[in-house]
């Protein structure tokens, strides 16, 4: 939890979640320029996810990572490493299922570190809930080329059924895998029409990292899923 000036805790708002992916950037843009520009664009929190790199360059990378989401007041969360997220002083940490136990992570990272675990089915959201993630990431929605998928997509109707299971409990939940400005408002319409299983972000890696205009890309994204908060 964020703490401000007046010892509020602040809620984080999951809105608009990106997921970095340097492999993804169209040429000539840098990951920074690409980065800062998906801040400007409304990005609400920011997770550093590096599939290729080792532990000096990683750390270098979400060094400089912190930096830029700092200047814009926006959390930072870290994909797998623990060690980098405490080093860096990050605001939480995601897990995927072979990861790191979410209980081992609760001890070894500083108190109030946010943790969130990526989950694939109604078992995997139930045992989330059991063992005290913060959030949970549900997909992949829909078929991605940014990642090799282990399991079918779940599709918004295996989505919908997974935001049920976190009923009645303070879990924040965002959806992720193939998610466009072109299927955001379908996938928010289809999943959660009722209130109370509603999503409480989106999170996006090629429709904001490969384009060559991430300002607007973010901005469209978030456009859409505010208006449909108002719609519902
Ligand atoms: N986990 C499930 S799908 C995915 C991850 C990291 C990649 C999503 O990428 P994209 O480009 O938003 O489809
Ligand atoms: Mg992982």
């Amino acid at each position: 939890k964020v703490t401000c000036g007046f010892s509020l805790i602040m809620n984080l708002n999951y809105s608009l979640y990106l997921v970095t992916d340097r492999r993804l950037l169209p040429p000539h843009k840098t990951y920074l320029e690409s980065l800062e520009q998906a801040l400007q664009g409304g990005v609400t929190v920011v997770q550093l996810r590096e599939k290729d790199a080792d532990t000096a360059e990683f750390l270098r990378i979400a060094q400089e990572t912190k930096a830029l989401t700092d200047k814009y007041n926006i959390p930072l969360i870290i994909n797998d490493r623990i060690d980098i997220a405490a080093a860096v002083n990050a605001y939480g940490v995601h897990l995927g299922q072979t990861d790191m136990p979410i209980a081992i992570a609760r001890r070894l990272l500083p108190s109030g570190t946010i943790i969130g675990i990526s989950c694939n089915s109604v078992e995997e959201v139930r045992q989330a809930r059991e063992s005290g993630a913060d959030y949970v990431g549900l997909g992949a929605v829909w078929d991605t080329q940014t990642k090799k998928l282990t399991k079918s997509p779940i599709g918004v109707r295996g989505l919908g059924l997974m935001l049920r299971e976190l009923d009645g409990s303070a879990i924040k939940a965002v959806a992720i895998g193939g998610i466009k400005s072109t299927n955001l408002a379908r996938l928010l319409h289809g999943s959660s029409s009722d209130t109370n299983h509603r999503l409480d972000g989106v999170a996006v890696v090629s429709d904001i990292v490969s384009s060559s205009n991430p300002l607007l890309a973010a901005r469209n994204l978030k456009d859409i899923f505010n208006a449909s908060l108002t719609l519902n």
